[in-house]
């Protein structure tokens, strides 16, 4: 367990969140490589899942809800998605948080990628246990988003995480990386896309050919393979992270989900300075994934198993 890929994880997440809330603003392709530094949503979510897992030393729903809630009523302006605020009031009115109250809004619940974007702090606090880290993704996914979509995307992504996090990246094999996850996926349309990345990573396809097959907006089985397929068919954090805001769409969060598992996988020495330089509460973002390293690291010797 190497510390600098957990902050490159938490620093991932809000650099590829940062670049791609300025390619869907205001700037074109080319100049993504130097701006960017406020993030989004993606982030400020992410950071609520990683403080609630650090003050309970793991997952409490009420707990999550409520920083989730207190986080976005001191930064309503972060670009949140329709339907988190609505549910952040049935909360705070007393409704439960298991109560799949995304389903008062969207049929079925929401397959938005809302769950999905926040998961990274999931992702490495259970990075050796894929069984609980699966459990904790769909639970944490519930309080706003209870569709099997949304939930599924949010474990694949989070599984994502946690084995870049526990490779060396001289011994990445994108086939194997592949094949793990499709061992780990349940639902067909998930399935079928990480069926699609490994065709398209063996023929160096156009991005409206990747767009088309893997998707590029804002459902979660839309954007989550993005950033598999964004982080697969590169070489290291820069290029995985600028060819997944590339892709356009929701480029904030395709950037924020493939940022963390680069970030994961290359460590925070692997993301370019100048860009880190910039980058709002890098400091913040540091000093929480130490704390789940340290959370990490303590528990291991409690249970005996040494560290790595
Ligand atoms: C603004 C039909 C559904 C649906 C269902 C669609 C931030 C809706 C972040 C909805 C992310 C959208 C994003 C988002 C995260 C979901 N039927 N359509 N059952 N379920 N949708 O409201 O947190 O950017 O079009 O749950 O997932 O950067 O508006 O929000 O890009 O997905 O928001 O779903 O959004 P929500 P979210
Ligand atoms: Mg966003
Ligand atoms: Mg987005």
């Amino acid at each position: 367990m190497e510390l600098s890929k957990f902050i490159g994880c938490l620093i991932g997440t809000a650099t590829g969140d940062s670049l791609g809330a300025q390619r869907e603003g205001f700037f074109d392709f080319l100049e993504v490589r130097d701006i960017g530094s406020r993030y989004t949503d993606d982030t400020a979510m992410m950071i609520g899942v990683a403080e609630s897992l650090i003050e309970y030393t793991g997952f409490d729903g009420e707990h999550m809800a409520k920083r989730f809630i207190e986080n976005y009523e001191r930064e309503p302006w972060r670009g949140y998605g329709w339907g988190p605020p609505r549910i952040f009031r049935m909360i705070k009115s007393g409704r439960k948080w298991n109560g799949m109250l995304d389903r008062e809004i969207y049929p079925g619940g929401s397959f938005g990628n809302g769950a999905a974007m926040r998961i990274a702090p999931i992702g490495l606090f259970y990075c050796d246990d894929p069984e609980r880290l699966r459990t904790v993704a769909y639970q944490s996914s519930r309080i706003t988003h209870s569709h099997e979509l949304a939930m599924e995307g949010a474990a694949l992504e989070a599984y994502a995480d946690a084995l870049a996090v526990n490779l060396k990246p001289s011994n990445l094999n994108k086939y194997e990386f592949l094949r793990e996850l499709k061992k780990f996926v349940k639902l067909k349309p998930y399935q079928d896309r990480l069926e699609a990345i490994e065709s398209l990573l063996d023929k160096n396809p156009k991005r409206d050919e990747v767009i088309k097959k893997l998707g590029n907006s804002i459902e979660a089985f839309n954007s989550v393979p993005a950033a598999i397929y964004s982080f697969l068919s590169n070489y290291d954090f820069e290029s995985s992270v600028v060819y997944a805001v590339s892709l356009g769409g929701d480029a904030d969060t395709i950037g924020a989900m493939t940022g963390a598992i680069a970030g994961a996988c290359y460590g925070v020495e692997g993301i370019p300075w100048r860009w880190k330089d910039r980058l709002e509460n890098r400091e913040y973002l540091e000093k929480l994934a130490e704390k789940i390293w340290e959370i990490k690291r303590r528990l291991n010797i409690n249970e005996g198993n040494g560290i790595e």
